[in-house]
């Protein structure tokens, strides 16, 4: 497989101007017929005409009428093409029906449907399939399907023409038997747009909250953004074979049904929420990503680094602020600081790679829209907000780079950037030494920056770090409001004079920078943090920091959990103007992972056995402390009338449930039991099922629960996935076995093989049985799996990057695991990159 270079970028040989597409639909024998106009790139060094191509059946090719004489490959197309505008006509054949890697034209449960992102295009026609190719695009879709959806605007008749010039990834197709709700909404200058959302038949009543989740988005980017819609429709279609979440095509969204489709019934809140994310970030595609696109792929945190901090923005306004930056810090920590920290570390550009579809990682996502955060906090918000208008005025109809990105903000501050954009270039999550000192009124705090090596990057560069930093007084008052430190420096000083005492410091607030503050912080000062910072992040965060020191030391000392801790935890529970989804992250305790990182910071080998243990019995320790109080925080966050999917609702039950599952680690499950009996909404439901599991006294439940829901596909998807999460030690391999023998398992479905796959990589201890059945069945199946579907696999490996921070023992049966997938016959390019780089 061909390694791809930034850095060996040329311009296209040619651009297009015009598309027409005709698709004769036949579940093994689509015919795709393409009338493409093509111009000479004047900007162009390679002048060779050159398509991709993969997977199809040509039937002809011709230019400008005459037999095009191309030369064909495995992988594309060159032809004698004039140096001069000329019209290309193919017609290829291709078999959607058997199309398992779902990337191009397949089929779902008997309707079409696309996927072309990143390079899916070129296996439904000949194309120059790259982003700063950009195409006028004419489509007409011939076939018996009811309802038959192309990008734009619909001229009847199976007939769409959008007006916007697109790179082919932005491409879709869909056709079948489908059903609509339709809406409408009236953008800012007037325009009248029609809203569908398209499903299958028995679907419809769990399009609502989709419906009012979009219009709530397109109504945020007029307001915050200045961003309107440009089309006269907007259609989105919930699909059950999907290998993501969803996908932007200009004005045909195409949705894995799990990230579109709620009902109360069905849906927990974080199902809700991450839907209500996940339709605000592909709409706002619309400007970031669609009307300005990538020029390469290597640009692709351009777009969705951006977007996704969009995204953020827009639930934290609809969510609350405090609340959405500790669950996204939470993700960034267990995806993107995991990834950044082992053998998978890449920039947030990457300088290569092998297959473009391994690069949408956490570190391009979640790390991509830190950098914006961090952009916006060192300009501040108004030349942010300036810059963004630049952007897209400058570049608008541009597939663009991260280097035209920045531009528009130096040009709007007359900033360098140069600095900066180090976070674009160098991997690895920066640690930052605190030290402090105070004297005669002056504290200063001395920071100090160092990035670990990662692969192909030994040493690094110091760069800006925008530090948030609060100081309260030992009233636990804030005598200092928030400052940015801007470090730039490898050792950097700052000083807060006019102090009569020295103070309390609340660093990194907001968590304004994506790093790992190293500091010897006593537990003290943790829980006087906890109980008196003004900021609500680092609030929380002295909490964790607490929980984590409590925990490391049960697992290295066989310490129990201190006092301080309980009572400080206790605190929370009883502050009445803490806000209940607040206290509900408070109590979520450490994660696994979070220990494994913290033992493997002080030199100490993770064993998840051990710490799932002494996870248990902390756990037990704080339901017991908390005893007295359990039952009425229970009480008080029961809801009187129906579900609404609110964050007030949201957070009650969080906390409420919270309180439930410190119960049933004392009743054995009995108000577990009754919640389960009585819930009359999913959230309640799954979570009184999650509390008996967990007390392994749910059987009865567990059978009652797949009786009511078997013929719901999202919910059957939990029911897996439960019994994996819950199962204990090494049952968790033993139960994920057992559920790929079960008739509903279907390993061709992207979200049931998560379901049971993904449950067990999140199962530390039970992954990391030290029998090595779980390695071992993982592999089993990444490699039966990668036959069909290589892109789902090859993200499914990343369950094995953490391999080097075990044991001898586990390390050996992780490699041995690993080395069977890379010999594994006719490995896709997918995943051997993956399981090579792992290795390496
Ligand atoms: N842009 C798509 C992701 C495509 C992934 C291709 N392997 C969804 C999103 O980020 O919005
Ligand atoms: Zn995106």
């Amino acid at each position: 497989p061909l390694e791809i270079f930034l850095s060996d970028y040329t311009p296209p040989a040619y651009l297009v101007d015009t598309v027409d597409l005709t698709f004769k639909l036949d579940p093994t024998a689509t015919r795709v017929l393409s009338k493409i106009a093509f111009r000479p790139n004047p900007d162009a060094v390679d002048k060779t005409f050159y398509l991709h191509g993969e997977q199809l059946k040509l039937i002809s090719a011709t230019i400008d009428g005459k037999d095009a004489q191309a030369k064909v490959t495995d992988l594309g197309l060159t032809a004698q093409a004039p140096d001069a505008p000329f019209i290309w006509e193919a017609e290829v054949e291709i078999s959607p029906s058997t199309n398992t890697a779902l990337e191009g034209l397949y089929m779902s449960k008997g309707m079409y449907c696309t996927q072309c992102e990143a390079e899916g295009f070129r296996k439904i026609t000949y194309y120059p399939d790259r982003p700063d190719v950009m195409g006028v695009f004419t489509v007409t879709i011939e076939g018996s399907e009811k309802v038959k959806l192309s990008n734009g605007n619909d001229l009847g008749d199976g007939k769409w023409h959008d007006p916007w010039p697109k790179p082919a990834y932005l491409f879709a197709l869909v056709a079948g038997d489908l059903v609509n709700l339709h809406d409408t909404f009236t953008t800012k200058s007037g325009r009248h747009v029609d809203l569908n959302i398209y499903v299958r038949d028995g679907d419809l009543h769990k399009t609502a909250f989709g419906m009012d989740a979009l219009k709530r988005s397109m109504t945020w980017d007029e307001e915050v953004y200045g961003r309107e819609y440009d089309l006269d429709l907007f259609n989105i279609v919930a699909v059950d074979d999907f290998n993501m979440g969803a996908m932007e095509n200009k004005g045909l969204n195409i949705f894995n049904s799990s990230a579109v489709l709620a009902s109360p019934d069905t849906s927990t809140d974080g199902n809700f929420a991450r839907i209500e994310t996940i339709i605000a970030h592909e709409y706002f595609h619309n400007w970031t990503g669609n009307r300005i696109t990538c020029r390469d792929w290597f640009q692709l945190c351009l777009k969705e680094g951006l977007t996704v901090f969009r995204d953020q923005q827009f639930s934290g306004d609809t969510r609350g602020h405090a609340v959405e930056r500790i669950n996204d810090v939470l993700q960034l920590r267990a995806r993107q600081f995991r990834e950044d920290n082992g053998p998978l570390a890449h920039p947030v550009r990457p300088e290569s790679f092998v297959e473009i579809n391994n690069f949408y990682t956490a570190t391009v996502y979640e790390k991509g829209a830190e950098v914006i955060g961090m952009l916006k906090t060192l300009i501040g918000d108004d030349a942010y907000y300036k810059g963004c208008e630049l952007y897209f005025t400058r570049h608008d109809g541009q597939a663009c780079t991260i280097e035209d990105w920045l531009k528009c903000f130096e040009d709007t501050t007359g900033r360098d950037l140069t600095q900066f954009k180090l976070w674009y270039q160098q991997a690895g999550t920066p640690r930052v030494k605190v030290g402090e000192s105070y004297k005669d009124g002056t504290y200063t705090l001395t920071f100090t920056q160092s990035t670990p090596a990662t692969p192909g990057q030994d040493t690094k560069d110091p760069r800006v770090i925008p530090i948030a930093v609060g100081l309260l007084n030992d009233a636990g008052e804030e005598i200092q409001a928030t400052r940015i430190c801007e470090v730039t420096d490898e050792i950097h000083k700052f000083r807060f004079t006019g102090l009569d005492a020295k103070p309390v410091p609340s660093i990194n607030r907001g968590f304004s920078a994506p790093i790992i503050l190293e500091r010897d912080q006593s537990n003290e000062e943790r829980a006087f943090l906890l109980a008196h910072d003004t900021d609500p992040f680092n609030k929380w965060e002295s909490g964790r920091a607490l929980g984590r020191d409590v925990l490391v030391r049960m697992v290295t000392e066989d310490a129990t959990p201190d006092q301080a801790y309980l009572d400080a935890l206790e605190a929370v529970a009883r502050d009445d103007t803490l806000a209940p989804d607040f206290k509900a992250l408070c109590f979520s305790g450490p994660s696994n992972d979070d220990i494994q990182q913290a033992l493997v910071d002080a030199g100490v080998t993770p064993d998840p056995t051990k710490i799932f243990l002494a996870s248990q019995t902390f756990n037990l320790s704080i339901s017991q402390s908390l005893q007295d109080l359990l039952p009425r925080i229970y009480a008080e966050m029961q809801i009187d009338g129906p579900y609404r999917p609110v964050a007030e609702d949201m957070g009650k039950r969080d906390w409420g449930n919270a309180a439930l599952a410190m119960l049933s680690r004392l009743d054995g499950g009995a108000q577990a039991a009754k919640q389960f009996a009585t819930a009359d909404n999913m959230t309640q439901q799954l979570s009184a099922l999650g509390c008996l599991l967990r007390a392994e006294v749910g059987e009865e439940q567990n059978q009652a629960f797949y009786d009511q829901w078997k013929n719901d596909r999202l919910v059957m998807d939990k029911w897996f996935s439960m019994q994996v999460m819950f199962a204990k030690l090494d049952a968790a391999p033993k139960m994920a076995k057992a559920l790929t023998e079960h008739p509903d398992f279907d390993m061709t479905n992207p979200n049931r093989f998560r379901a049971v796959f993904g449950a067990l990589a999140g199962n530390t201890a039970g992954f990391h049985s030290p029998d090595g059945s779980g390695y071992a069945l993982l592999a089993d199946w990444l490699i039966k799996l990668d036959a069909k579907n290589p892109q789902t696999a090859a993200r499914m490996s990343t369950a094995y990057e953490t391999w080097k921070r075990y044991d001898a023992d586990r390390q050996g049966m992780m490699r041995d695991a690993l080395e069977r997938i890379k010999a594994a016959p006719k490995l896709s390019g997918d995943l051997s990159e993956m399981v090579t780089r792992i290795l390496n």
